[in-house]
């Protein structure tokens, strides 16, 4: 059947009209008043009408042409909310607003009931999430596969100052982005065991067999881009129990046992790991991420195969992108697939492999890379682990071919580290079996170069590349910051929006008054919209002429939060002593989410709250210092954010972040960043010049030597405004009734071995704050200096990233 039916318009009375049909006929409601969350759904399912026609197009299109494709597979897709940006990509936007007219209400009242879609942790998932924007909006034929987890990242509350969590429901009330596939569905093995055969032609092949098996069910998302015909796609699996698995126990009488079996199978897709730095060993992570894999893989070559036929042109129409270490395990995966199933020889199985995948690292952490017990995975995936065996066996016998006797260096590329407890190596894995490894800004690239995979860099120096992140300008400046986005279109046009570099001709308008005023305003009315957020959370009122002084990003000690707090002590202990001179009114604002079993980080997230509530509740204070820990933070609570910040907080030890995007989201929204030489920051700097951005702190290459010359505990002696922090945190000020609290959190700071370096980077940090506020002090300047930023982030599209990746990497 292809009757395509009438394609819904994008007229103002026809999406009135389909409106009111999807709130009558396919949600059931026929209230008298209009309830709001209906109203909502009825609207993404009248806007989802109008991307189906594109949608089927974009995929006809490619389904003729057959251009070469890639997959974006990651186990994180942070997306937040929907609504608002397809209406924009689309350009439906004054039609909407008319059509809800008579229904009382602005599309901003809707779309703020929309619940964020939190499939990730931070930086990584969301910066897939910005791809795809990217991907689609510049007609790219990138599809992305990830996991459908009913749920996403957990709930941030806050019980005296310590953080709780609670499930992410996001699908209780269903989601209407999503179209179930059915018939793509793929079966997934688990356990089991290998053996050899003979086939009818006398080859050898092995065969994986007794396995337990699971369904992967399709759910596709549309991914609309700006501005353009094309929608991709975003394929997530949901995991769901074979029937022949309960079916042996069911006619044993076992009804109960095969429903629990059933349940057994769901956990997979249940519920998103919570940790932004690996969190070993737990083998319903390792499921999930073959799940993926394997789902994915299958599904891509039954498509390659229906219009190929063979796979001999395989790795020219297909591109894996794998987004860090988690979906590593497609490289053995598709080995398997195209050997056991396809049944091709290991050499051409291999030359298919390594022209397909490449490898995004976006870690600088040692102890953060993936690792997997051999015993684990010979018990959960035992082929898959024979595989790696095999191209460890391979592998090593090229090291031994370039580094004749280097027994030692063998050791250390071996993909299995040896020990009581052998492991596999997956960025090892990731490498050996990509064309292409990147890092995500200049310097975290280089740093993989000569420090965390230098051997490999050694053997194969063509496989290394950077590609510096970026964020998409749609939603981190069109449609967060509205006002901001109108006046830059009434200065330079509104090309800006596909072509973020055009953001340079803004320095033009520097000198002219009304344009800066206009600039002051807008900011001055997004942080009204900020402090009303921050008092329905927290109750603290924020006053909108202060500087907002911003760090939102997840809590780690590498990203230095405690710093941030010893400033804040620092202020606070200043104005008690009466010691105002050159300070100026200062909001401080903290948002991030620990992960669950992040003791010291969760300690971290108390400490944030005991001192907003000190110095909150001091009267004397109170006119230059307000402090908040925000609870919840996630993508629609950024959106309010980074239009209103003044000061961008990106502190992390030199060296350990590997790029940021939240760095990205506020220098376009026009903050002035802090901030130490680190990831992209450096690039930041680089862009917008030295006298726009305060920048302190050690240098990656002098931290070693810093550590031996001087302890904590010296640098504390010899600074009287750290001696009085420290103080202050050691007499039990901010923990009155418990007075040894913060001991770990003083002794991580006093440690001489502190990887995080937070004392000897206090001073340079304090001084640096000091010149800032002297700086706002200039509001004059300080506008200019804000419009030099936004003018400069053109860079930090990933636009810019994403045209990177198709020329360099993808090769489209
Ligand atoms: C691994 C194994 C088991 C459980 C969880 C994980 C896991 C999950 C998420 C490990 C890491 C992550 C996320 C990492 C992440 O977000 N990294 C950030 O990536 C950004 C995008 O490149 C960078 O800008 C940040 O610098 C980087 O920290």
């Amino acid at each position: 059947m292809k009757n395509k039916g009438a394609k819904p318009s994008l007229n103002n009375t026809d999406i009135a009209c389909d409106l009111q049909r999807h709130y009558n006929f396919t949600l059931g409601r026929f209230d008298s008043r209009v309830k709001t969350p209906y109203l909502l759904k009825a609207l993404a399912l009248t806007v989802r009408d109008r991307l189906m026609e594109r949608w089927r197009v974009t995929r006809e299109q490619e389904n003729a042409a057959q251009p070469k494709r890639v997959y974006y597979l990651s186990l994180e897709f942070l997306l937040g909310r929907s609504l608002s940006n397809a209406i924009k990509n689309i350009g439906a936007q004054a039609e909407v607003e008319q059509a809800l007219h008579s229904y009382g209400c602005t599309l901003e009242d809707l779309e703020t009931e929309e619940i964020d879609a939190g499939l990730g942790n931070g930086g990584l998932g969301r910066l897939a999430a910005c791809f795809l924007d990217s991907c689609a909006t510049l007609n790219y034929p990138v599809m992305g596969y990830g996991i459908r987890y009913e749920y996403g990242m957990f709930h941030q509350s806050l019980e005296s100052g310590r953080q709780i969590e609670s499930p992410d429901h996001w699908l209780r009330d269903g989601n209407p982005w999503e179209l179930e596939r059915p018939d793509h569905r793929r079966r997934i093995q688990f356990h089991g065991r290998t053996e050899s055969y003979t086939d009818d032609l006398g080859a050898r092949h092995m065969r994986w067999v007794d396995t337990s098996d699971i369904y992967a069910l399709a759910y596709d998302m549309p991914i609309p881009g700006y501005n353009t015909q094309t929608v991709n796609t975003l394929r997530l699996w949901k995991a769901t129990a074979t029937d022949e698995f309960n079916l042996n126990e069911f006619n044993a009488g076992d009804y109960a046992e095969a429903v629990a079996e059933k349940n057994l199978a769901e956990q997979i897709t249940m519920v998103l790991y919570p940790n932004d730095a690996s969190e070993n060993g737990k083998e319903l992570r390792l499921r999930q991420q073959y799940f993926l894999a394997s789902a994915s893989l299958q599904d891509v070559i039954e498509q390659h195969l229906e219009h190929c036929g063979g796979f001999a042109h395989f790795a020219d129409k297909n591109c894996f992108q794998l987004n860090d270490t988690h979906p590593t395990i497609a490289i053995a995966e598709l080995m398997r697939l195209l050997m056991d199933e396809h049944r091709l020889e290991w050499d051409a199985a291999w030359a298919i492999t390594n022209n397909t995948m490449a490898y995004t690292n976006h870690t600088l952490l040692p102890e953060a890379l993936e690792r997997w017990s051999v015993h684990l995975f010979s018990a959960l995936l035992p082929r898959l682990l024979e595989i790696i065996y095999e191209i460890n066996a391979r592998f090593l016998v090229q090291v031994a071919q370039r580094w004749p006797g280097d027994t030692e260096r063998q050791r250390r590329m071996s993909l299995i580290e040896e020990g009581d407890e052998p492991m596999v190596r997956m960025a090892y894995l990731g490498i050996v079996g990509s064309f292409s490894v990147n890092g995500v800004a200049v310097l975290h690239s280089r740093l993989l170069k000569e420090d965390l995979f230098r051997d490999f860099y050694e053997l194969w120096p063509h496989k290394f590349n950077n590609k510096t992140n970026g964020v998409t300008p749609r939603r981190w400046l069109s449609h967060c910051n509205p006002s901001l986005a109108d006046l830059i279109t009434q200065s330079i046009g509104d090309a800006w929006q596909k072509d973020l570099s055009q953001l340079e001709a803004l320095r033009a308008c520097v000198n002219d008054q009304s344009f800066t005023q206009q600039w002051a305003n807008i900011k001055r009315q997004n942080k009204a919209r900020l402090s009303d957020l921050v008092k329905s959370n927290t109750g603290v009122t924020f006053n909108p002429d202060s500087l907002f002084d911003v760090q939102v990003k997840r809590i780690h000690e590498y990203k230095r939060q405690l710093l941030n707090i010893m400033h804040v002590i620092h202020l606070y202990d200043r104005i008690a002593r009466g010691d105002t001179q050159g300070l100026q009114p200062r909001c401080v604002l903290i948002g991030g989410k620990a992960a669950p079993g992040y003791y010291l980080a969760k300690l971290i997230i108390k400490l944030a709250n005991n001192v907003a509530s000190v110095v909150n509740s001091d009267p004397n204070v109170a006119s230059l210092l307000q402090v908040v820990f925000l609870p919840n933070y996630c993508v629609s609570a950024m959106e309010v954010i980074a239009p209103a910040a003044d000061l961008s907080e990106q502190i992390s030890t030199a060296g350990k972040e590997a790029s940021g995007t939240g760095n990205m989201k506020f220098m376009m929204n026009g903050a002035l960043t802090i901030g130490t030489y680190d990831g992209a920051n450096i690039e930041i700097l680089e862009a917008v010049g030295a006298s726009n951005f305060f920048l302190f702190g050690l240098k990656v290459e002098e931290i070693s030597a810093h550590r031996v010359a001087c302890t904590p505990n010296q640098i504390i002696e010899s600074d009287v405004d750290l001696s009085r922090v420290m103080q202050l945190l050691e007499c039990g000020h901010f923990s009155l009734f418990e007075s040894n609290l913060f001991d770990p959190i003083v002794n991580s700071i006093r440690n001489p071995h502190d990887p995080w370096m937070v004392a000897a980077d206090f001073r340079g940090y304090i001084d640096e704050q000091q010149r800032a506020i002297e700086c706002y002090q200039n509001r004059e300047l300080w506008v200019k200096k804000s419009i030099f930023n936004t003018a400069a982030s053109g860079r930090f599209s990933s636009d810019r990233t994403i045209t990177e990746y198709a020329n360099d990497i993808w090769k489209l």
